[in-house]
């Protein structure tokens, strides 16, 4: 079982799930192997169908397809359908949150509000959208439209794009045209160009590849920002993470999906039908917990605590103890139907786009949503008298998490150090070394990864080097399950130039210690955060984000969404670590294109690396090569051992 995760409660239940019998993600990866070799490489297209079509990566077999494609075309062909799968994932997700917030303006989504006048005024501004004279609603209205303008072709340059970034990256992306004119244009013509017969060229559909994911960054950002200005900004808040989470005596219910539309007014549902829950004999009421990245959008503003990340989903069924599960969309695996018909949990889908056989649907709709919140709460209460009498599971594992560091909360508690100028702490700090660089890792877990491992073993090694650390999606996920998002793990992981800094804005901050050494800034769509410090960074330094000691790493990625962040990530400058292999190694081109010539056009590059303490070296050194490029002292891995 080791093999399969690090996590304690993960393997507990996976003992669980062997023993009667019950099939999880690991066994279902054993069933595909092997792979098909073809796929692995991004050899395979099946764009038309004179095909199915794919090349022999040794050279004796066919080297083209049925249409001439070659392994360079085919490759990028495949990733650039992957960056757009990606770009609609988080685009759709965003323009829900922009239909919301024309509905609050327009009077017909009465269960929901505009809670951060503030950020939608910071928001509008940044935007070039008048604020001057208009209440909280007419400008909600302004700021709606202008989201749902980013979605069409339009002649003007993407404001969510270029408003975020450097005036350096504006001009960078610009001269690559990689500058989309719209969110869903953009995915369009990634769709018509990677269709029979048009872009052959692997270098031009890179290219199309980097301006797509420009089109997801503006989406991610426009998702972080309209659900800070609909939910609240976040701030630092405690909880717990992990199975143990789970009450025998609550109705427990687990959010899981992506968007806070819905989960957002469960949170509030929860606290209207606590009594119902208590009068049906559940003594703890209802206790919400979360699940992916719902779960961190609902940790992050009300402290919900995360109960498991994506690979891991269907264990806390097995538990016993769960009785329902609410999902919206992305990331949902099928199978959760199949666990839960053995135990009795409800899984509630309730988005039009993601229904799955053999759930509950309750379509929700913004006019009623808060009481369609309470029905679906009142299914887990049956669910929960439906289960009393038979046994439960919870495995005793939980640690203590400190989460809600969006940039406000940062920049304000950096503040409490030096407000006149709270940025310059870090920026100090920076170039004294106490911090050598920040790394922020995102994305999935991958079931080919044992879970969590990469997470931890690259952490361990970068904070002991005295690294910042930033978190985002499953990956903060993995971080909070094993303690790294608890302050006391400042004291057992950060180096002493890391704990020094961490320590005095914790207690600058009233905490008696310090913070915790990897700050948890939100869902995959906040990786947009991240982005916004480093531009302020950049910006107070001077110079682009191409020369900044900043590193992103998503070492267990799974997603399509994840290839499209990724590809943002370095289109905005930034050296990105994989560790799972993407399946463009059919391509010479397309492989070094990637990992070494991007480099000469956004100073961002990919390095691939699956081996957790190899990736940590080559991350640092990354770091290092750019401390070098701004005149600061260096430090070699092996320095610290
Ligand atoms: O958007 S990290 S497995 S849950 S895709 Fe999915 Fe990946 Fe998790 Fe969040 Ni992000
Ligand atoms: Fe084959 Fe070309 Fe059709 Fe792809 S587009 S399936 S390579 S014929």
């Amino acid at each position: 079982m080791s093999e399969r995760s690090l996590d304690a409660a993960s393997l507990q239940m996976l003992r669980v799930a062997a023993g009667r019998g019950v099939e999880t993600v690991w066994d279902r990866l054993e069933r595909q192997q092997p792979q098909c070799g073809f796929g692995d490489l991004g050899l395979c297209c099946r764009h038309c169908v004179q095909g199915p079509c794919r090349i022999d990566p040794f050279g004796d077999g066919p080297q083209r397809g049925v249409c001439g494609a070659t392994a360079d075309t085919m490759v990028a062909r495949g990733l650039l359908r992957a960056i757009a799968a990606g770009t609609a994932a988080h685009s759709g997700h965003a323009k829900h949150l922009a239909h919301v917030l024309a509905k609050v303006a327009g009077g017909s989504a009465k269960d929901y509000a505009v809670k951060d006048d503030a950020k939608l005024r910071a928001v509008a501004a940044r935007l070039g959208v008048d604020g001057e004279g208009k209440d909280t609603l007419e400008l909600a209205r302004a700021v709606s439209q202008a989201a749902l303008a980013e979605f069409s072709e339009k002649e003007s340059p993407q404001a969510w794009a270029v408003s975020t970034l450097t005036h350096g990256r504006q001009e960078a992306l610009g001269r690559l045209g990689a500058v989309p004119g719209g969110i869903d244009a953009a995915i369009s013509e990634v769709m018509h160009r990677t269709t029979m017969g048009v872009d052959a060229d692997p270098l031009n559909l890179l290219a199309g590849g980097l301006k797509c994911a420009v089109a997801d960054y503006a989406g991610c950002h426009l998702a972080t920002d309209l659900a800070d200005i609909l939910f609240g900004t976040p701030q630092p808040v405690v909880s717990e993470a992990n199975l143990g989470v789970l009450k025998e005596r609550a109705v427990n219910v687990a959010l899981h999906g992506h968007n806070p539309v819905l989960s957002d007014l469960v949170v509030t549902a929860a606290g209207e039908v606590q009594q119902e829950a208590r009068a049906a004999g559940a003594e703890e009421g209802i206790n919400l917990v979360g699940i992916c990245c719902t779960g961190n959008e609902v940790l992050m503003r009300h402290g919900v605590p995360p109960l498991t990340h994506a690979i891991s989903q269907e264990l806390p069924i097995l538990t016993g103890a769960l009785d329902a599960i609410i999902v919206d969309y992305q990331c949902i695996y099928p199978s959760l139907v199949q666990v839960a018909e053995c135990y009795g949990t409800r899984v509630v889908t309730t988005m039009g786009i993601a229904k799955i056989p053999g759930a509950t649907h309750l379509e929700v709709e913004e006019e009623k949503a808060l009481e369609q919140s309470k029905e679906i709460l009142r299914l887990a209460i049956v669910a929960f008298q439906a289960r009393q009498g038979r046994p439960v599971e919870i495995p005793a594992v939980k640690t203590k998490v400190v989460a809600g560091f969006s940039t406000e909360a940062i920049v304000a508690a950096l503040g409490k150090l030096s407000s006149e100028d709270p940025l310059k702490p870090l920026l100090d700090n920076i170039v004294n070394g106490n911090i050598q660089g920040v790394v922020l890792f995102a994305g999935c877990a991958n079931v080919k990864v044992p879970q969590d491992r990469n997470f931890i073993t690259m952490a361990a090694e970068l904070l002991k080097r005295d690294v910042l650390l930033l978190a985002t999606g499953c990956g903060a996920g993995a971080f909070a399950r094993h303690g790294f998002l608890d302050p006391a793990a400042t004291l057992r992981y950060a180096g002493p130039g890391l704990m020094a800094v961490l320590t005095a804005i914790g207690e600058a901050n009233g905490l008696s210690g310090p913070l915790p050494p990897v700050l948890h800034m939100g869902s995959c769509v906040d990786n947009s955060r991240a982005v916004d410090v480093a531009v302020a960074l950049a910006n107070k330094l001077g110079v682009d984000l191409d020369r900044l000691p900043v590193v992103a790493s998503a070492p267990e990625y799974t997603t399509e969404k994840a290839v499209s962040i990724g590809t943002w990530a370095v289109a905005a400058g930034l050296p990105v670590h994989l560790g799972v292999v993407p399946p463009v190694l059919g391509s010479r081109v397309v492989a070094e294109t990637l990992t070494a010539g991007l480099k000469e056009l956004t100073g961002g590059y990919f390095i691939v690396e699956t081996d957790p303490l190899q990736a940590a070296a080559r991350v640092y050194e990354a770091i290092q090569q750019r401390r070098a490029g701004l005149g600061l002292a260096t430090r070699a891995f092996a320095e610290v051992g």
